[in-house]
């Protein structure tokens, strides 16, 4: 009590939580529920030909929505490229969430499917799209499930504008890499390709493509509910976890101060040792006035929080993302596997040299995909982070 309350004023539709942890009890996994909250009327108006696929983009655009799968490319961008190409074209949502500390896409596919299926739709009618598919990571049994209930259901409706399937992942953490996803789509190794082309001109089997977060797609119903709520506050989800009293999913709007995040998961900034902001491919950080915003200092990635307090030895957790970054580097390209090498080695013998951590850098740099190019953000971030201490 008596703090302010900076969140009073979402009125979004299908509001997701109000700056509240958000727990599944109000789930809108059925279309009844999902129509009961306001679901679906921009689905309905672009059967009845009251929206037009101008019209959407043109709201994605002054929405200034960026994608959320971490790379906070401008989404109408990507859907109007794909919209010029020639015909056949594809949508996919690329639900293959493994980056380490995120669990807001597995949180929307399975408590609100069709939330995240309507914003699919719209976009794939939006691109003139002949194919909307659902790469769906293959631990989440229950979310394909769902989703494939919530498929049939819409169809049933008469709302399926585009034909929808739902595509189980190959089950690495490159998968969610979107070109190492077309491949395994395909049928081939999961490995990167090189851009460009991008995929709104070569995608899925050499058609434009427009690859797009689950977080990313679920925003588009809401925004067009609510485009003016939107542009005064714009909704992100933050997967907080670690040493604060209540872990969880939040929606906070986009410039919230690192430390009320914090305080929101019942975290007390001033007691902990750092925070791992963005996952695996994030960086520590100990600022905790930092505005989590895109295109700041420090890089959002999909929105993971994670928080260490005082008992917490770092080198061990970065020895831990360390050792992720060389199983899964693919292989593919040479600096990404010698440089996640070399950097196990270096964080093992705890190595605080900031010049070698710098050349490590300038090799990873040369990296194929962004597994290689972020592999090293969060050493070089623990230097900076114990300098500073
Ligand atoms: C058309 C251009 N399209 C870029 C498109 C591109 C892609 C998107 C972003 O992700 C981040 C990293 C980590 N014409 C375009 C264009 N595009 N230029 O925009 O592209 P890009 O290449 O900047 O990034 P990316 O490789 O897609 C890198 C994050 O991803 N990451 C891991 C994330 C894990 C999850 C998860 O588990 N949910 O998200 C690892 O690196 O933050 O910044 O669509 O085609 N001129
Ligand atoms: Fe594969 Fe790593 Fe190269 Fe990406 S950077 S293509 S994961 S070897």
């Amino acid at each position: 009590g008596g703090r302010a309350e900076p969140f009073a004023t979402f009125r979004l539709p299908f509001a997701l939580g109000h700056g509240r942890k958000l727990l599944p009890p109000e789930p809108t996994d059925t279309l009844e529920a999902y129509r009961a909250q306001g679901g679906l009327r921009a689905l309905e108006a672009a059967r009845k030909g009251d929206l037009t696929p101008e019209a959407l983009l043109k709201a994605v655009e002054e929405a200034g929505l960026l994608g959320r799968g971490g790379a906070a490319f401008p989404t109408h961008l990507k859907l109007r490229a794909v919209a010029r190409g020639e015909a056949p074209r594809y949508l996919v949502v690329n639900g293959d969430e493994s980056e380490p500390g995120n669990f807001k896409d597995r949180f929307l596919l399975e408590h609100h499917p069709f939330l995240v299926l309507e914003g699919a739709l719209l976009a794939g009618f939006a691109v003139g799209a002949s194919r909307v598919y659902l790469y769906i990571r293959e631990e989440f049994q229950a979310a394909i499930r769902g989703l494939k209930e919530a498929i049939g259901a819409l169809e049933e409706a008469g709302l399926l504008l585009v034909p929808t399937e739902v595509f189980q992942s190959g089950g690495l953490y490159i998968c969610g890499e979107e070109t190492a996803l077309l491949e395994s789509m395909e049928g081939r190794r999961a490995e990167p390709r090189l851009k460009p082309p991008f995929p709104v001109e070569k995608g899925l089997w050499g058609r434009p493509t427009a690859v797009q977060n689950v977080e990313t797609l679920a925003a588009i119903p809401r925004i067009l509910e609510g485009l003016e709520a939107w542009r005064r506050e714009e909704p992100k989800l933050f997967s907080i976890s670690g040493d604060v009293a209540a872990p969880g999913l939040y929606e906070l709007p986009l410039g919230t101060p690192l430390g009320e995040a914090l305080r929101r998961a019942g975290g007390e900034p001033e007691g902990l040792k750092a925070v791992l902001l963005g996952g695996a491919a994030g960086v520590f950080t100990r600022d905790f006035a930092f505005p989590l915003r895109y295109r700041e200092r420090l890089p959002l990635g999909a929105g993971a929080v994670v928080a260490f307090g005082e008992g917490v030895d770092l080198w061990a957790v970065l020895e831990g993302l360390a050792h992720f970054f060389q199983e899964e580097s693919c292989g593919k390209c040479f600096p990404c596997p010698l440089g996640t090498t070399v950097q196990l080695a270096l964080v093992q013998r705890r190595v605080r040299d900031a010049r070698l951590v710098e050349d490590l850098a300038s090799t990873l740099k040369g990296s194929l995909c962004g597994l290689g190019q972020s592999a090293y953000w969060a050493y070089r971030s623990l230097l900076e982070v114990e300098g500073a201490a």
